[in-house]
């Protein structure tokens, strides 16, 4: 499988995140990458630069210029460690032009597990460049199916917030850029074990995009606050957006029949191009993750993907099992060939 990303992508290493009244080590490391590269098979290419224009066509312009600035301005604050938001505003957000780096994590972010440090921008950055690469080999013409080893991941990312360890939302870059380069209708289906809330938010009201998510209930797991059966869409979105929560402790049985329904609803839908938010935290070693798959059910489930026939960008997600990791991306990446 033709891959894209940088090594400027493991610039981004969070020491801690602040979970449950503890600061915890940060699940979302560099290690993760290497676990991944070390087992994909196929070209690996540097992603070119397309510039901040697609970046900015998904998330908006004064997140993106905070997401730049955010940690120069944390130090230049005289504060030690990695940037970390404590207060947010739950009700009437608005744009505020803030100017205390304090004021702006709460007002861009969502969570204290997603530290914005040294290198998180050129990190995300480049991540972002790998998906947009993966979509420019596609409309090329030079590979059918692509796969972009993003780090940090995205789906958690808004159009004007970071969370979930995500701060660009690398699958909604990608879908954007090939609705542009005409190759929509778009879907994206997410398989990582938690909801990808940034992703059905950018297009919550987009009929291009079609977004469908198999994921931990909400309920019980993060994102906690979206990912419910009942969020189906809104406007020119109504009913293009396909939320599939499942119980903890779900196994392969349970799952291919999620899947099945989420690849029906993307033929109907007409898709032209899949892009897919791949997670390994499905995975039933994943340490903050709770269903039950193994890695033989990775390559099951890019089985069924890949039988779609679409052409198709892999997007990496979550997933910290980090010496499995490679594996299930190996395997899952092997299915979605074999189809
Ligand atoms: N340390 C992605 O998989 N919960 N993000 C942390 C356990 C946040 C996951 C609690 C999980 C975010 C891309
Ligand atoms: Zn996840």
């Amino acid at each position: 499988m033709l891959t894209f990303c940088s090594p400027a992508q493991k610039a981004h290493a969070p020491a801690r995140e602040l979970v449950n009244g503890k600061a915890e080590d940060h699940a979302e490391t560099p290690q993760r990458f290497d676990s991944v590269l070390a087992q994909v098979t196929g070209a690996v290419r540097a992603p070119a630069d397309h510039g901040l224009a697609p970046i900015l066509a998904v998330h908006a312009a004064d997140y993106v210029a905070f997401l730049e600035l955010a940690f120069g301005e944390w130090q230049a604050a005289g504060r030690e460690g990695d940037a970390i938001g404590y207060a947010f505003p739950v009700r009437a957000r608005r744009p505020l032009a803030l100017d205390r780096i304090d004021a702006k994590l709460g007002q861009f972010g969502f969570d204290t597990v997603t530290p914005i440090a040294a290198g998180t921008w050129e990190a995300a950055y480049w991540g972002a460049q790998a998906a947009l690469s993966g979509i420019a080999a596609i409309a090329a013409g030079e590979a059918r199916q692509a796969f972009a080893l993003c780090r940090p991941p995205g789906h958690h990312a808004g159009a004007d917030y970071f969370g979930g360890y995500c701060y660009l939302n690398n699958a909604a870059i990608a879908a954007r850029a090939a609705v542009a380069r005409g190759l929509g209708p778009v879907a994206v289906l997410d398989v990582d074990y938690h909801h990808g809330n940034g992703t059905q938010d950018i297009f919550y009201e987009d009929g291009a995009v079609f977004f469908a998510s198999i994921h931990a209930d909400p309920r019980m797991d993060f994102p906690f606050f979206w990912g419910h059966a009942d969020e189906r869409g809104a406007g020119a979105g109504e009913g293009a957006n396909l939320n599939l929560p499942l119980a903890r402790g779900t196994g392969w049985r349970e799952y291919e029949g999620a899947l099945a329904k989420a690849l029906e609803a993307i033929a109907a839908f007409g898709a032209k191009t899949l892009i897919v938010s791949y997670g390994a935290d499905t995975f039933a070693e994943d340490p903050i993750s709770h269903f039950a798959l193994t890695t033989r059910d990775m390559q099951a489930m890019g089985a069924a993907i890949g039988a779609l026939g679409l052409p198709t960008l892999t997007v990496m997600e979550g997933g910290y099992d980090v010496p499995a990791l490679g594996h299930n991306v190996a395997a899952f990446l092997a299915g979605l060939e074999s189809a």
